[in-house]
């Protein structure tokens, strides 16, 4: 079992998935990305994210890699949440299915890899989160931004190669994959030229703003959704500050500047902030 498998793998079950699905450009084709589980850059979640954030070991004692994916939602799911205060039934409903997926697929990975005789720990898509302080003790973007997949926006998404439309799973593995490289160059076009800032005209809940994000205000607006949507499950979204927007499809500065972003982990000291 290699990095290809597992990556085919990962693909296969999402196109599986979307096959049961009533709407056809439910998810697009998943991004995938490796890191060490031994990578410095974990012990620095205990500072970024919080004191009680777990490393790999934490979760898996005999872990060797993380694997995280990113599942990137059809334009035509994006677009349907453009208008208005409240989400669309589209976003709403697509977001209790991409956490089941990510949920189902982590057990599916833990059956394969199971039988390889390697071990495997599946955190959940989210809900496993502290209420009070709205952080989670396993933020699966910033695993995601270790592992490769992109940069984080001032929207506080990860903005991967296909935008940051979509939901984030990863997985602790006793397999040992060789890492990817990291993105140098940002991919939030303030980040990379002080322009953009359409995200924080998106928000709808008073929450985003150019130098600071109300995490509490955010809740009460995707708790908004929640009551409103409470017939098709748990639906806390929002998400007005994803869609529409430069980066909700693309790396809009890989867009400008049409060259290889890539360099060597390790390559800049300032690779993490
Ligand atoms: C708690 C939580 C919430 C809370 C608080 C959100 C928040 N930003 O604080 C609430 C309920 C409000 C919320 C709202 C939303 N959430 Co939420 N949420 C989570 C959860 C469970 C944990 C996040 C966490 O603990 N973060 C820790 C805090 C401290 O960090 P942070 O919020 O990520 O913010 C950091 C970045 O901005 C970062 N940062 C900014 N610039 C840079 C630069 C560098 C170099 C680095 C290292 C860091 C960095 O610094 C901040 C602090 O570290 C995760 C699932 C999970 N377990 O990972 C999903 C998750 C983050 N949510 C997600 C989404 C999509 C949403 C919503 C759009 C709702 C929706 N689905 O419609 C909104 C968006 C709000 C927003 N603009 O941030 C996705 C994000 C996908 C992506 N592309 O990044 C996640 C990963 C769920 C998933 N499985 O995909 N969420
Ligand atoms: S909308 Fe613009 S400023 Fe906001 S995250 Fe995307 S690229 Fe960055
Ligand atoms: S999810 Fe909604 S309330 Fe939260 S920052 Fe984005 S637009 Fe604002």
């Amino acid at each position: 079992m290699d990095k290809k498998y597992i990556i085919k793998e990962i693909r296969r079950f999402v196109a599986q998935n979307q096959l049961l699905l009533p709407r056809e450009d439910s998810w697009r084709t998943p991004l995938v990305g490796f890191c060490s589980s031994h990578d410095p850059l974990f012990n620095e979640l205990k500072k970024v994210v919080s004191p009680t954030h777990s490393l790999p070991h934490d979760l898996l004692s005999s872990a060797q890699t993380v694997i995280a994916f990113f599942i990137s939602f059809g334009k035509s799911i994006s677009k349907s949440n453009k208008e208005g205060r409240l989400a669309s039934r589209e976003w709403a409903e697509l977001y209790i299915q991409t956490n089941n997926l990510i949920n189902e697929l982590g057990e599916h990975m833990k059956f394969l890899l199971g039988a390889a005789g390697y071990e495997t720990v599946a955190p959940p898509a989210t809900h496993n989160f502290n209420k009070e302080q709205l952080i989670s003790d396993w933020s699966h973007r910033h695993v995601a931004f270790i592992a490769g997949l992109g940069k984080f926006g001032l929207n506080n998404m990860l903005i991967t190669k296909s935008g940051c439309c979509g939901r984030i799973g990863s997985l602790v593995i006793s397999l040992d994959i060789p890492a990817d490289e990291r993105p140098v160059e940002e991919s939030c076009l303030y980040r990379y030229d002080s322009s953009c800032l359409q995200c924080v005209g998106k928000c709808v809940g008073s929450a985003l703003f150019p130098d600071r994000f109300d995490r509490n205000n955010c809740y009460e607006m995707c708790k908004e959704n929640e009551e409103h949507f409470k017939a098709l499950g748990k639906a806390d979204v929002c998400g007005k500050c994803l869609v529409g927007l430069p980066c909700s499809w693309a790396n809009p500065v890989d867009a400008i500047q049409k060259k290889p972003n890539i360099a060597k982990v390790g390559h800049r000291k300032d690779v993490y902030r």
